[in-house]
């Protein structure tokens, strides 16, 4: 770590004696999860180098940014409409929430049956151990679920927060009431970065997010092919960059490993034999380090070929459909927004059909439903989905589980069983 980074973060108020710790579990966790992997497409070497200086330099450029009067604004949910900030001059950036490290600190404050993603955002608030926050102007959070939306009226006592209303169904009336939070989002990022957002700022940020979303979506198409050629622990990092590295860099590098791929590709070359077992994860979102259950899964010699969560399709499967006028974009994007297929949603059936049609295009040989421990839309939805897997004849492992490590070994021999009746 150089001495300008360690200045860095003094003026941002973190910590530093827990971040140093911090940052030197990640340094071990990444050597073992991701560097001990055979075979690896170079491309991914920029995700590395992202990874490795992960409170370095993209910091760097956001307190820049900051110095010269832009703003930045920190989000949760892939719900909130990130084109409206870039529109307006502002940097978004998804913050993390996977670690286990900051979950003590939280659970000093909050009640204990709280899902691991709202404790470990939380403790990182309380612990002054995440720059991202603390260069942050401006948190948006959502109502997506219970536990958030109480725990952001607590993280606001230490720093703005504006919270946009998820609606809960998609009625008529429901869509109507989204697209009043997106104009009042809009008018709300206006205000913080005292700029005008106009239809062609907007359509430029439209364009630039859709660029990167077609880039993700041509990784994952990539990632249907057998062989596999990259493995679903990296796809799972280039996701989970691409929420809080600059958006024209991290499409260009995505689109450079899928240049990559491609030849790969011609050659038959994958990560593990053609005739390796190929898994859908579906459920909750995996925030940076959260490498878990991809690291147990892969370990076994399966190949994890796609993810059914906001960390996976959910984040990049629809574009927003380009449109000449200022009302008619912000309609455009409060639509593409209101297609998310998030448990919040009551009722739902547009993810179990994803889920189908997913395990059938990538031709999945079993799905595992992961969710958070305590994350009860989540868990009560996997009833339905474990119905519907049965209706289609896909086998369905069904995990809950947290960020600690306490229950690696008793995950990996219930995987160890599932992937042997799918042997049979
Ligand atoms: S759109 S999945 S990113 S809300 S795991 S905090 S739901 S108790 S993360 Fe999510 Fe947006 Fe939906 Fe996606 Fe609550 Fe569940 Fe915790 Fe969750």
């Amino acid at each position: 770590m150089t001495t300008d980074n360690v200045q860095m973060w003094k003026e941002l108020g973190i910590d530093l004696k827990p971040h140093d710790m911090l940052m030197n579990a990640m340094g071990h966790m990444y050597q073992e999860i991701y560097l001990s992997q055979d075979n690896r497409p170079h491309g991914m070497g920029f995700f590395d180098f992202v990874v490795g200086d992960i409170h370095g330099i993209r910091v760097r450029e956001l307190r820049e940014h900051a110095i010269n009067g832009g703003k930045v604004v920190a989000t949760y949910c892939v719900f909130v409409p990130e084109e409206l900030v870039w529109a307006a001059g502002g940097i978004p950036v998804g913050l993390c929430a996977g670690t286990q490290f900051s979950v003590p600190l939280a659970d000093e404050v909050l009640p204990r049956n709280t899902c691991a993603l709202i404790k470990s955002s939380f403790g990182f608030k309380l612990g002054r151990i995440c720059p991202y926050v603390q260069a942050s102007h401006l948190i948006v959070g959502e109502t997506t679920c219970d536990g958030k939306k109480k725990m952001f009226e607590l993280l606001a006592e230490y720093q703005p927060v504006y919270v946009m209303e998820v609606p809960n169904k998609k009625t008529p009336q429901s869509r109507e009431l989204w697209l009043r939070e997106v104009i009042a989002f809009k008018e709300v990022i206006e205000k913080l970065t005292g700029n005008q957002i106009t239809a062609e700022s907007l359509s430029e940020a439209t364009d630039l997010v859709n660029r990167r979303r077609r880039a993700l979506q041509r990784l994952y198409n990539l990632r249907k092919v057998r062989p596999a050629p990259i493995s679903g622990k990296d796809a799972l990092l280039v996701t989970q960059v691409s929420f809080y590295d600059d958006v024209k860099r991290c499409t260009q590098q995505v689109n450079a490993l899928c240049d990559e791929l491609d030849k790969r590709v011609a050659k038959s070359e994958g990560v593990a034999p053609a005739n390796a077992l190929r898994i859908l994860i579906s459920g909750s979102p995996m925030a940076i380090p959260n490498w878990k259950l991809h690291h147990i899964l892969e370990t076994t010699g399966v190949v994890v070929i796609c993810e059914e969560s906001c960390t996976g399709t959910r984040f990049f499967t629809d574009l927003v459909e380009p449109e000449t006028f200022l009302d008619a974009q912000v309609k455009s994007i409060a639509e593409r927004y209101m297609n998310i297929h998030c448990a919040c949603f009551t009722p739902n059936d547009e993810r179990l059909d994803d889920i189908v049609n997913l395990a059938q295009e990538y031709q999945v040989d079993g799905v595992i439903h992961y969710n958070l421990q305590f994350c009860h839309t989540y868990a009560n939805e996997a009833v339905r989905v474990e119905r519907r897997l049965e209706e289609a004849a896909i086998p369905l492992l069904r995990i809950e589980t947290d960020y600690s490590d306490e229950d690696t070994g008793q995950l990996k021999t219930r995987i160890e069983a599932f992937l042997e009746m799918i042997r049979k």
